[in-house]
C-alpha cells in the first residue's frame, strides 16, 4: 500500500530502470556458512581497532538467511531492478579453481528469485572482498590478481551468465586502492603509497582482463560495465584540482575509456613509484568497449594546495588512520564544504551530481551512463504510529528527490543516462563505519534483523509505482 504520486514531475523515459543497491559483505552475514572463507574484510574487521565498535559482516542483515523474505520486499517496493555484488570467496572457496555448490545455488535463487518478481539482475564481481588467500599472496599488488579475477568472472559467468542482465567488474577501485592500501581506513588496511599505485593499475587490469571474458562466456548478450567513485572537484584552486582529478577520477577512467595512463598523474606520483608495473600492451588490454559506465554518487570537495604554516584542512570525507590516500598529493587539503550534511558529514549538493553526468558526457561521448549508487545516512528514528511502526525519514526523501530532479536535469541537457539505483536497499554494515551509519531505505533492527520500509522506501515505492 504505497502512495502513488510522481514527486515534482519526476519522469523518466519508460526504458530507464530505477531500483536499489546493495553488495555482498554489507548484507549478507553467514560469513563462515555454506563453504565461504575469508575475505579481508574478515580480517579487517576480526582485527581489534579496525571498525567501530569492533563491527563485522559476520552477521550483518543476516540476508543469506532470508533471501526469500528480502526478494519479496523487493517486490513491494516493486524495485525495476537490483544491483548486489557476488563474494568472491564464497563463489570460489580460497580463491580456488572450483565453484562452491553452495555458493553458486545461493546466488542462483537470488538471481533466478529476482527474475521471477521481474526484477533486473545487476551483478557487481568485485564490491571490496578480495579473498584473503589473494591477500597472503600480495593482494591487489600482486599482477596475478588481476589474472585470478578474470578467472573468477569467468566461473562467476558460467554460473548466471545465461540470467544476469548486466555485469559490473569492479565497485570503486578508487576505494580499494587509495583506502585499502593508501590510507588503510579500509581491509587490508596497509599504509603505502607505492602498493596503492599499484593497486590501481592491477584492478585496472583486473577490468579488463574480465570485460572480454564476461562477454565470452555470458549465454545472453550481457551488458558489461565498471562503477567508478568520482571525485567531484568544485571551487578551490586549478594545480590541486588537477592533482586530485588525476588521482581519483583519470587514473580510472583514462585506462579503461580512453587507453592511457595520463602524463600529469604519472608525474605527480614519481617521487612514489616509477609505475613499472604497467607492462607493455596491458593498456590495449586495459581499454576495453563498456556498455554503461556506472557512477557513484555522494557529495562534493574543494580542494587547495597547503602553504605549509596554516592549520591544514582534512575534510576528504574519510577517516584518518595514518596512511594517505593521496600518493604524491599529500599536500593538498581539503576546505570544509557548505552544508547541510549528511550523518557521514557529506555535503547535500544535488547539484554537484548534474555537474558529474554532464560532464562525463562531455568527457565520454557516446558512452551510456547509470547511477549505480546515490543515497544518505542519517540518524533515522522509529516512531510509534496508529498504523505500527513507522521511520519518518525525511531527510532522506528530500535528498533522494533533489537528486533524482538533478539526473533528470541532466538527461535534459543531453546525458544518455540510463538508470538510478538507490543505495542502500538496507541498512547494513558501513565498512569502518560498522552499524553506526545508517543508509538503508528499509531499516534493519539489529536486534532482531527485522526489516522496516521507512519513509524514503514508501517514497521511492510511489514513484514505481507511478511509472507502473
Ligand atoms: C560507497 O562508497 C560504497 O560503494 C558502498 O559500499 C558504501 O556503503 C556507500 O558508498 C556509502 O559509503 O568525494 O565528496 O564524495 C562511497 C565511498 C568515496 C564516499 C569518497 C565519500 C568522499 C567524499 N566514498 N567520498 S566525496
Amino acid at each position: 500500500a504505497v502512495s502513488s504520486e510522481n514527486p515534482e514531475g519526476l519522469a523518466f523515459p519508460r526504458e530507464f530502470v530505477i531500483g536499489s543497491a546493495t553488495a555482498s559483505y554489507q548484507i549478507e552475514g553467514a560469513a563462515d556458512e555454506g563453504g565461504r572463507t575469508p575475505s579481508i574484510w574478515d580480517t579487517f574487521s576480526r582485527t581489534p581497532g579496525r571498525t567501530w565498535n569492533g563491527d563485522t559482516g559476520d552477521v550483518a542483515c543476516d540476508h543469506y538467511h532470508r533471501l526469500e523474505s528480502d526478494l519479496d520486499l523487493m517486490a513491494s517496493l516493486g524495485l525495476e531492478a537490483y544491483r548486489f555484488s557476488l563474494s568472491w570467496s564464497r563463489l570460489l572457496p580460497g580463491a580456488g579453481d572450483r565453484p562452491n555448490p553452495a555458493g553458486v545455488d545461493f546466488y542462483s535463487r537470488l538471481v533466478d528469485g529476482l527474475l521471477a518478481r521481474g526484477i533486473r539482475p545487476i551483478a557487481t564481481l568485485y564490491h571490496w572482498d578480495l579473498p584473503q588467500e589473494l591477500e597472503d599472496a600480495g593482494g591487489w599488488t600482486n599482477r596475478d590478481t588481476a589474472l585470478r579475477f578474470a578467472d573468477y568472472a569467468g566461473h562467476a559467468v558460467d554460473a548466471l551468465g545465461d540470467r544476469v542482465h548486466t555485469w559490473t567488474t569492479l565497485n570503486e577501485p578508487w576505494c580499494s586502492a587509495y583506502l585499502g592500501y593508501g590510507s588503510g581506513a579500509h581491509a587490508p588496511g596497509r599504509t603505502d603509497g607505492a602498493a596503492a599505485l599499484a593497486a590501481v593499475h592491477h584492478l585496472n587490469l583486473a577490468h579488463g582482463l574480465a570485460v572480454p571474458e564476461i562477454r565470452r562466456r555470458a549465454t545472453n548478450t550481457p551488458d558489461v560495465s565498471a562503477t567508478l567513485n568520482f571525485h567531484v572537484i568544485r571551487g578551490g584552486d586549478a594545480e590541486a584540482t588537477r592533482r586530485i582529478d588525476a588521482l581519483a577520477n583519470r587514473a580510472f577512467t583514462s585506462p579503461m575509456l580512453l587507453g592511457r595512463y595520463d602524463d600529469d598523474l604519472i608525474a605527480d606520483t614519481a617521487a612514489v613509484t616509477d609505475w613499472s608495473f604497467v607492462r607493455d600492451g596491458d593498456l590495449a588490454l586495459v581499454h576495453q568497449p563498456i556498455d554503461v559506465l556506472g557512477v557513484n554518487y555522494y557529495s562534493t570537495v574543494t580542494v587547495a594546495m597547503w602553504d605549509g604554516a596554516s592549520e591544514r584542512s582534512r575534510n576528504d570525507g574519510h577517516k584518518d588512520v595514518g596512511g594517505t590516500p593521496w600518493p604524491g598529493s599529500e599536500h593538498v587539503e581539503f576546505l570544509p564544504q557548505a552544508g547541510p550534511y549528511t550523518d557521514m558529514g557529506w555535503n547535500i549538493a544535488p547539484d554537484g551530481l548534474e555537474e558529474l553526468l554532464v560532464s562525463l558526457g562531455e568527457q565520454f561521448p557516446g558512452q551510456p551512463l547509470m547511477i549505480t549508487e546515490n543515497g544518505a545516512a542519517f540518524a533515522d528514528v522509529v516512531t510509534p504510529t496508529p498504523d505500527g511502526p513507522r521511520v519518518h525519514d525525511v531527510e532522506r526523501v528530500d535528498y533522494l528527490r533533489r537528486h533524482f530532479a538533478a539526473a533528470r536535469r541532466a538527461m535534459d541537457r543531453g546525458v544518455d543516462l540510463r538508470g538510478y539505483l538507490v543505495w542502500s536497499l538496507l541498512d547494513n554494515f558501513e565498512w569502518g563505519y560498522g552499524y553506526s551509519k545508517r543508509f538503508g531505505i528499509v531499516r534493519v533492527d539489529y536486534d532482531t534483523r527485522e526489516r522496516l520500509v521507512k519513509d524514503s522506501g514508501r517514497w521511492l515505492a510511489g514513484l514505481l509505482a507511478s511509472r507502473a
